[in-house]
């Protein structure tokens, strides 16, 4: 555990690309615009008393009526590539395969995708970023039940892959499956919202949802391998997000191997079946036992089949935390392996300076970890698909303090160093890197007042305006680009 370096400005390949991100809830609004249907987070982001701190996003950014204007925007700022997702009740407006096609969805997704190529920026496009049609949860439980879920979410695919692919070639399916699974279906922080108080059975449900991820990824996997991308040529992947985590007690056996157990109950969840075609990781099935679900020989095919087709890692990560192991039994819905996440070492110590959100603090020499980690377990080459974090205070900013972001420039800065380490010392592959975000959006729970933007959005008006780290971006892949060749 170390406090964070100066910026180095070290080098980077001259083909690694970088862009930014966001979602379609966070930044559309458009909420009911053109027959766009019901998504669970149009539910959630309405509920009385609010969960979201009394905010939704009916109008966010208003990028459905804005889009053209901030392409002009990302593409000022030297984007290679932008990540967006697509709302699925945006373009099915019910969701179910034997549902409708709402045409003005296909339409502006069409026309972004024009717009983007027509600026030199490539899509990268992620079919589900959490907004699941309201009616799959009412007819059926939608992620609770496997096999309908997938029918619809391979129609979806499809229709994806036939409307867009033709354009289309960098595409993921799901972006962080451990926050559906978890935050939606345990903690019930993020939508649906289920939890133990809302009376659901946060034993098995979590687990339940993750397996029909991690299937319904698969079998679209195939579809996109066999039926588009002998014509389309494009790749297909799905984005994981996970801290990494360092022992609360570094000398101690117990805590070590605690900090192991969490990044597997976090990632080796989805990533052993994914991306090794293999079983849970062997302690989840130890500790979970029967709230585990079980693969089926046909299942395990499948996963063993599609595995070595993911193109990439794709890595969301934002912090480090301290992984501490629990003395006491684990809860009957332990879904940690029974590891606490703290903040503070048993030293007192803690992980860097902390950002506008509590639990993200700067922690470069842990993303380096991270990417270790992964490369060891996974051996595939990985694509920052987010990182960034809102500055301390922002939140309360006016408009001049909040575009002078030298603690979001200093955090990229040392970010982007610690991936220059990954690639030439650890001799890591890393392809490129997605700024999160393209601009300040719905930040879920949070609302609006968690400002993780290179641009600013003033939500009364809603005029945009550039950060300086959006500059600062810039001017650093094109310097540290240029080091080496
Ligand atoms: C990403 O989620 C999302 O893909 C993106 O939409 C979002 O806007 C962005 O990050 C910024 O948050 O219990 O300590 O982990 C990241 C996953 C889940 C990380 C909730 C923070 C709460 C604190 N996030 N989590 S903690």
């Amino acid at each position: 555990v170390s406090e964070p370096h100066e910026v180095e400005e070290l080098p980077l390949p001259p083909d690694f690309f970088w862009g930014a991100a966001t979602a379609a809830y966070q930044i559309e609004g458009g909420a009911s615009q053109d027959g766009k249907g019901k998504s669970i987070w149009d539910t959630f982001s309405h509920l009385e008393p609010s969960r979201t701190n009394g905010e939704n996003g009916d109008v966010a950014c208003d990028h459905y009526n804005r889009m053209s204007e901030d392409v002009d925007l990302m593409a000022s700022y030297g984007v290679d590539v932008y990540r967006l997702s697509i709302a699925w009740s945006r373009v099915i407006p019910l969701g179910g395969r034997n549902d409708p096609v709402n045409e003005d969805g296909i339409s502006f997704y069409n026309r972004l995708i024009d717009c983007l190529l027509a600026r030199n920026i490539e899509p990268i496009i992620t079919l589900y970023h959490w907004d699941a049609p309201q009616e799959l949860y009412n007819r059926y439980g939608a992620f609770l039940n496997t096999a309908e879920f997938k029918a619809d979410f391979e129609q979806f695919a499809r229709l994806c892959f036939s409307r867009f692919g033709d354009r289309v070639k960098k595409w993921v399916t799901y972006n962080e499956p451990y926050i559906i699974s978890i935050f939606g279906h345990h903690s019930g922080v993020l939508a649906p919202g289920h939890s133990a108080a809302t009376g659901h059975d946060t034993r098995t449900e979590p687990w339940r949802v993750g397996h029909t991820i991690v299937i319904s990824h698969a079998a679209v996997v195939k579809i996109y391998a066999t039926e588009f991308q002998p014509v389309q040529n494009g790749s297909i992947t799905i984005v994981l997000n996970g801290h990494f985590y360092e022992p609360w007690d570094a000398n101690s056996e117990e805590h070590k191997s605690a900090a192991q157990r969490r990044l597997e109950f976090y990632i080796g969840w989805f990533a052993d079946p994914v991306f090794l075609g293999k079983d849970y990781p062997s302690q989840m099935r130890a500790r979970l036992g029967p709230r585990l679900p079980e693969f089926s020989t046909e299942e395990m095919r499948l996963l063993r089949e599609t595995a070595p087709i993911n193109a990439y890692y794709g890595m969301n990560h934002y912090s480090t935390k301290f992984a501490r192991a629990l003395s006491d039994p684990p809860a009957e819905d332990d879904c940690t392996g029974n590891v606490e996440e703290v903040a503070t070492n048993n030293e007192g110590k803690m992980l860097g300076p902390v950002s506008g959100m509590s639990w993200l603090r700067v922690a470069p020499d842990g993303f380096r970890k991270l990417l270790n980690w992964v490369w060891d377990r996974y051996h595939l080459p990985i694509v920052i698909t987010e990182n960034g974090c809102p500055c301390p205070g922002e939140s309360q900013m006016t408009l001049e303090e909040s575009v002078n972001d030298t603690f979001r420039i200093r955090y990229f800065g040392l970010y982007l160093d610690a991936i220059s380490r990954a690639i030439y010392e650890d001799g890591i592959i890393v392809q490129g890197y997605c700024a999160w975000s393209f601009m300040d959006n719905f930040e879920w729970s949070a609302g609006y007042g968690a400002r993780y933007g290179i641009t600013h959005v003033e939500y009364d008006t809603l005029v945009r305006t550039p950060k300086k780290s959006a500059y600062y971006l810039k001017q650093s892949f094109n310097e540290r680009r240029k080091k080496r060749d």
